[in-house]
């Protein structure tokens, strides 16, 4: 099973075209702000900070016939997120993604498949992620990623990256939902995703619902990717969200969530997306952010 060694890229990538929506694009500053440099330096690690792979503003949302918000530039910036995640993996390193809205989850699981065959993915995320331009009900492609990291949905988006590099749904787990739109709801069960809601949350607890989600991601997997989305959290935890949604995670939850992980050392990659400074409070959702981040990376109370 994977080890990680003790060397980390942090890739920047201030996009908010997914969501469009002002606000997230400031999320990798507020976290660099939040010390997370310093934050894995003490845990031990060597850091390179890739800087931030800068997206163009459009004048004004270009539509060109789809229903897509931003097709082209989502596209790029995605494509160029792939190439620095499979770079950063090729010289043995840990890609840390800082979001950003989550469609660079397209980019950074393209970038992932270019080195592993069969990745086991954790999502946490109050949404399902999984429309495609036929079931969102907003155009925006941060409702999307999961979809195309299954190879549905626009031909631009599932082309990030090659469009044999796909993800199997049998070794993708989503946690924490608890908001989905109809034709989420259909593509979730035909395709076979496991998701525990909120409500197995609650029935269960955390350590039941990770232990099964580590077992699944775990099993005839060649590495592990978390894609944490600050919204899963409850947004008294959380405010700084462009989507935020009641009844979400607690603080405790949501690290021991990342302890259970850290403890089954099975990460090789991972994001925190959807940071929105303009809705946050003095930093809060940032701070929790590289919070977890250190708990994904193996701190310890004691
Ligand atoms: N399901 C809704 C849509 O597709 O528009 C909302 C998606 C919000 C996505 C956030 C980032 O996780
Ligand atoms: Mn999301
Ligand atoms: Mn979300
Ligand atoms: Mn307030």
């Amino acid at each position: 099973k994977p080890t990680i060694n003790n060397l980390i890229s942090i890739i920047g990538v201030p996009l908010d075209l997914g969501a469009d929506r002002r606000g997230v694009d400031m999320g990798p500053s507020a976290i660099r702000y939040a010390r997370v440099r310093e934050k894995l330096e003490e845990l031990g690690y060597e850091v390179d900070d890739k800087g931030d792979i800068v997206p163009h503003r459009p004048d004004s949302c270009q539509l060109d016939g789809t229903k897509l918000k931003y097709l082209d530039e989502i596209e790029r910036v995605n494509t160029e997120l792939c190439r620095q995640v499979a770079a950063e993996m090729g010289k043995g390193r840990f890609p840390l993604v800082l979001g950003g809205d989550h469609s660079i989850a397209i980019g950074t699981l393209s970038g992932v498949l270019q080195h592993k065959k069969k990745p086991g993915v954790l999502w946490f995320d109050a949404h399902g992620d999984i429309n495609t331009a036929e079931t969102s009900p907003s155009g925006n492609i941060h409702g999307m990623p999961v979809a195309v990291s299954f190879g549905r949905g626009h031909d631009r988006l599932t082309g990030v990256g090659g469009r044999e590099a796909k993800l199997d749904p049998q070794r993708f787990v989503m946690i924490g939902v608890r908001d989905l739109d109809r034709g989420e709801k259909m593509l979730l069960k035909e395709l076979g995703v496991t998701v525990y809601t909120m409500h197995e949350i609650d029935m269960l607890g955390m350590a039941k619902v990770m232990e099964a989600a580590i077992r699944i991601v775990s099993t005839d997997t060649d590495g592990v990717h978390v894609s944490f989305d600050m919204d899963v959290m409850d947004p008294l935890h959380a405010p700084g969200v462009g989507t935020p949604v009641f009844g979400g995670l607690t603080y405790r939850e949501s690290h021991l969530a990342m302890e259970l992980i850290a403890a089954a050392d099975i990460v090789t990659s991972a994001e925190f997306v959807e940071v929105n400074t303009v809705l946050d409070h003095r930093n809060q959702t940032a701070k929790v952010a590289v919070a977890l981040m250190g708990s994904l990376l193996g701190e310890r109370v004691l």
